[in-house]
């Protein structure tokens, strides 16, 4: 079970989160929803097709991205998170700042997803004093040079303390362990190989008894191995999907809510798991 803010969401099945990106510069879908309409409008597309939980995003981290003014961002997600916070829906917001978190968890955030695991200062007291529930997620180096030369002597050891470390930081906060879920981070600083070799030992991972969040989709590793372009890396998202659910994920992240519904019902079936 994970406390998420107005929900206690069940991890008896992997759940689905869906990615809105509120960017006119997001890797896969930059601008296609920068406007409050069009946002809304895909995330009650996502709803319907499916998601457990939507996460909005004001900031690209995608490698080479410049910075967002903090006021930029709060422009640019508040709205959306105010118009969406009448749905009977979990919301998670995707930043970094912690002027941001405080604005969105007082909007009625429901999970802090922060790529930088909750480094910044202040960032954990923000969210402590709230019930939401927080993604800690590993990243080498920060988004403008993260690929410019990542370096690892054991990647799944180091990412695995890592996120051991944030949790016990979050703990000493005063947050309980069920608000936490921990994510490797796959193409944040981190080379193919890197990649591979983490998806490989998600087991390990998921055996510290943290949910884990895997976020594959649409991903240039993807890219990497098949050739495809950023709009055509579909299958292979789900094909890396059903890997990590199969190695211990608990939730993944995508674009394409409803394909990923689709191949985790039929994991689901495969594997016995009722509640589709
Ligand atoms: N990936 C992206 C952004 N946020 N958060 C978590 N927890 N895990 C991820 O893997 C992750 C994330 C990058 O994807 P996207 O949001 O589509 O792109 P951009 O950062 O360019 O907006």
């Amino acid at each position: 079970m994970l406390r998420c803010g107005r929900f206690n969401l069940s991890l008896d099945r992997p759940l689905i989160m869906g990615i809105i990106n509120v960017t006119p510069d997001s890797f896969s879908d930059g601008g296609r929803f920068f406007s409050p309409a069009s946002a809304l409008a895909h995330a009650r597309r996502l709803i319907d097709e499916g998601a457990d939980l939507l996460d909005i995003g004001g900031e690209s981290t995608r490698p080479g991205a410049a910075a967002v003014p903090e006021p930029e961002e709060l422009e640019r997600v508040i709205p959306v998170l105010d118009a969406l916070s009448g749905l009977n829906v979990p919301l998670s917001v995707d930043t970094r700042k912690p002027a941001v978190m405080r604005a969105a968890l007082a909007a009625g955030a429901d999970m802090i997803n922060d790529v930088n695991a909750f480094r910044s200062a202040d960032a954990l007291e923000v969210v402590a004093s709230s019930e939401a529930a927080l993604c800690m997620m590993h990243m080498q180096g920060e988004p403008r040079t993260m690929q410019a030369q990542p370096k690892y002597s054991d990647v799944a050891a180091e990412v695995t303390a890592f996120l051991a470390e944030r949790a016990a930081a979050a703990v000493a906060a005063g947050i309980s362990r069920e608000r936490l879920m921990i994510d490797p981070g796959f193409g944040f600083g981190k080379t193919l190989q890197d990649n591979l070799a983490l998806l490989r030992n998600l087991p390990q991972l998921a055996a510290s008894g943290l949910p884990v969040l895997a976020g594959l989709s649409r991903k240039s590793m993807l890219g990497e191995i098949t050739g495809r372009g950023v709009t055509e890396r579909g299958a292979a998202s789900l094909a890396a999907m059903l890997m990590a659910l199969e190695y211990g994920a608990k939730m993944i992240r995508v674009h394409d809510v409803a394909d990923a519904r689709d191949a985790l019902k039929v994991w689901q079936a495969i594997r016995v798991i009722s509640h589709c």
